[in-house]
């Protein structure tokens, strides 16, 4: 009788899975039950019990995380206090609270770990297998648990284990660019999940699930507040508020980190100046400073955006970049804090190509920063786009912590509608070589310190995170905020088995679904960059909201502003001449790049318009004239959204159906807007090839007037 209820309780768990609403709101903590019958008896059978080391409060929360993962994998039949049992146990805790005995099973693995790191290992003693999972802190215990976990989300045996991992790179950050006012600067999710005006003594049970999940992908740290800062986020009415957050994500192993204004001593300092090299003002970020850790001893630094976009920054004064970086950096530098300067700066004032500008501020500078600085560098020398060659500065600063900026949120990928999958994209950036040190050089190697010897070491992401319920606007780009945490974490991880691995915690491990939904998955990048920004046109989408096509727009007041800046379309061809025969970017480059990049014959096409302008009758590798090869493109993007729509069409009885139905909605959303790319992108461009829409090209259904007059005075996120 009792068996027959378990298995009646146990389908009634398999259904409700699949039948419940599912609002996304769980992320890739889903803790599916485990179907599999004799894998869920393997998993029963070594978690008979579990056994605690140690009582922080990041101990209590790993203990919590196992007993609810295990509970609703394993269903009623997991107990962590049965006693009817052979003694197989689940140990965790921190090495310094794990008893001689155990220690000596694990050999010299602590020494292969970092202070961050876990491991893993299955053991036998006196008949009874056991499982270990330590580290040499307890938020390595608790990456571990996460990472146990997540094997028996993904259906792994778990017999024999012996997994030993670190993070590779040491600072893994989110930046959110919320405003105090909620708004969230290109944030499509909603308004900003800090609720300012009831904090401090309102404490969202969001903020403890949002340090969960990020803990959950081993991100360690959250800047809350936008680059383009408000300097109140400094003054005690919000330090307050910031330290209560903090509070709440200490023991998931999250640093809070804050964007500091450069003005900020005249704003609410009452000073006169904010100049770097003032002993007034010195003294100001340095009170300032200890105020903060006064409050929030762990307060993890500042990030700046400096003399960019209109942000103050020490070129206010006639002082550089190193300056204003190591005012800062001295005041942190007692507590052990970090600033992250940007080098995402370009000036109204500099004619100079926008992708040539940040080298010369930062590079000759190299060795000049202080030893707590790291500078913040966008993945391309512009702006996020579809595609970007790899930013110049990666590789060329051996004397200075260098860290990725990478966008999550989609500014100029569609919003929160489009279905793409960013860690292809990641993936590109971290795998380009940049031959500082010869072949091999690669992105990555630099981030983790490895090609240049650094010891500080960097990631951010531009949260996609906001107040909607399933946390991004779209269950699918919850892959891009796990995806980036994955790369943050390490590196080298490809974007595939990201994929995999995030589909599995999330929907399903059925291969009927998990392979032709991966598929989709790792093309929608490539589809987007064919439907909105194809051969390495970019920067083309309509002006201050970036929502979708724009190229023939030109009444900016600062030229590099405006699409037309970038495309530089005319009779002639089409691209930006950035080699040795126009703005010659190409030289900031290593000579084994910039030789690659600077010749017709070995760019590679889907970069060709960033670095040439091309005739429209220039013949590509496949024979095809650029312009019917762009037509093409275009086209193809059209198709691939179409075949996202179509392999999700067939998804419906492997999610359940609130999922479901939201991405197919956003899909077909995303079809109807890739179809206004082609149609508007190809009529404006048409002007000047004068050519005809290749075979194989829809026609558009509208004139390039009417897509000139659609305007979006509410597109969010500006
Ligand atoms: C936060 C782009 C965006 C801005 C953003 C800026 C930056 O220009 O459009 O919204 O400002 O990048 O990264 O500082």
């Amino acid at each position: 009788m009792f068996k027959k209820n378990i298995f009646f309780l146990a389908f009634l768990i398999v259904f409700c899975n699949n039948l419940l609403a599912n609002d996304g709101y769980h992320l890739w903590l889903q803790y599916s039950y485990v179907e599999n019958a004799s894998l869920r008896q393997e998993y029963l059978t070594a978690l008979e019990k579990l056994s605690t080391s140690g009582n922080s409060e990041t101990i209590k929360i790993a203990s919590k995380e196992l007993n609810r993962g295990l509970s609703s994998m394993l269903g009623p039949e997991f107990s962590s206090t049965s006693t009817n049992n052979n003694g197989n146990t689940l140990i965790f805790g921190a090495k310094a609270n794990l008893s001689e005995d155990v220690i000596l099973q694990l050999g010299n693995a602590f020494n292969e770990i970092n202070e961050e790191g876990y491991i893993i290992k299955s053991y036998s003693l006196k008949g009874k297998n056991h499982i270990i999972i330590t580290g040499n802190s307890d938020i390595g215990v608790l990456y571990g648990v996460y990472n146990f976990l997540k094997l028996l989300q993904t259906n792994k045996s778990i017999e024999k284990l012996n997994i030993i991992d670190s993070p590779k790179i040491k600072v893994r950050i989110l930046n959110h660019w919320d405003n105090l006012d909620r708004t969230v600067e290109r944030g499509y999710a909603g308004f900003s999940i800090w609720d300012w005006h009831r904090l401090p003594d309102y404490l969202d049970p969001r903020y403890t699930d949002y340090a969960r999940a990020n803990a959950s992908v081993g991100i360690n740290g959250t800047v809350l507040n936008n680059v383009n800062a408000n300097a109140l986020i400094l003054t005690p009415q919000y330090l307050e508020k910031v330290e209560a957050l903090a509070n709440v994500f200490r023991p998931y192993g999250i640093k809070v980190y804050l964007t500091a204004r450069f003005s900020a001593p005249i704003e609410i300092g009452g000073l006169k100046t904010a100049d770097p090299l003032d002993a007034d003002v010195i003294n100001w970020w340095k009170e300032k400073t200890k105020e903060i850790y006064n409050r929030i001893p762990d307060f993890g630094g500042f990030v700046v955006k400096a003399n960019s976009e209109g942000q103050p920054g020490p070129q206010d004064y006639d002082r550089n970049h190193v300056d204003g970086a190591n005012l800062l950096a001295t005041a942190v530098a007692p507590f052990n804090g970090i600033i992250m300067w940007r080098a995402f700066v370009y000036s109204e004032h500099d004619t100079t190509d926008r992708a040539k500008q940040a080298y010369p501020e930062f590079v000759p500078y190299d060795g000049q920063f202080k030893d707590n600085v790291i500078i913040q560098v966008k993945n391309g020398a512009i702006d996020f786009q579809p595609r970007e060659p790899f930013h110049p500065m990666f590789g060329a600063m051996p004397k200075t912590p260098i860290m990725m900026e990478f966008q999550i949120t989609q500014e100029y990928l569609g919003f929160s509608t489009h279905t793409i999958f960013l860690p292809t994209m990641y993936e590109e950036t971290l795998q380009a070589d940049t031959y500082r040190k010869g072949k091999g050089s690669i992105v990555a190697k630099d981030l983790d310190g490895t090609l240049h010897n650094k010891r500080l070491t960097g990631m951010a992401g531009v949260s996609n995170i906001g107040n909607d319920i399933n946390w991004t606007g779209n269950p699918m780009l919850q892959a891009n905020w796990y995806g980036y945490g994955r790369l943050a974490w390490d590196p080298y991880l490809s974007a595939e088995s990201i994929a995999d691995e995030w589909l599995r915690l999330t929907f399903s491990n059925n291969k009927k679904f998990i392979e032709p939904v991966k598929e989709m998955l790792l093309n929608s990048r490539e589809a987007a960059v064919n439907y909105m920004t194809p051969l390495g046109l970019h920067h083309i989408m309509d002006t201050g909201h970036h929502y979708g096509p724009g190229p023939w727009v030109s009444n900016l007041s600062r030229p590099e502003w405006n699409p037309i800046y970038y495309h530089k379309a005319d009779s002639l061809g089409i691209g930006f001449d950035r080699t040795s025969t126009g703005s010659n970017a190409t030289e900031q480059y290593a000579p084994e790049v910039a030789n690659v990049f600077n010749d017709l014959n070995s760019i590679s096409e889907k970069n060709l318009l960033w670095f040439h302008h091309v005739p429209w009758d220039y013949k590509l590798k496949n024979g095809k004239t650029l312009w019917d090869a762009m037509a093409l493109k275009y086209q193809e993007g059209v198709d691939q959204v179409a075949s996202m729509i179509t392999t999700w069409n067939q998804m419906e009885s492997y999610v359940d159906a609130e999922r479901y139905n939201n991405i197919k909605m956003l899909l077909n959303i995303q079809y109807k807007e890739a179809k206004w790319w082609r149609d508007a992108c190809l009529l404006y461009f048409q002007q000047y090839s004068n050519m005809p829409l290749p075979e194989g090209v829809e026609k558009p259904t509208q004139t390039l007037e009417y897509f000139q007059s659609l305007e979006f005075p509410f597109a969010p996120g500006n």
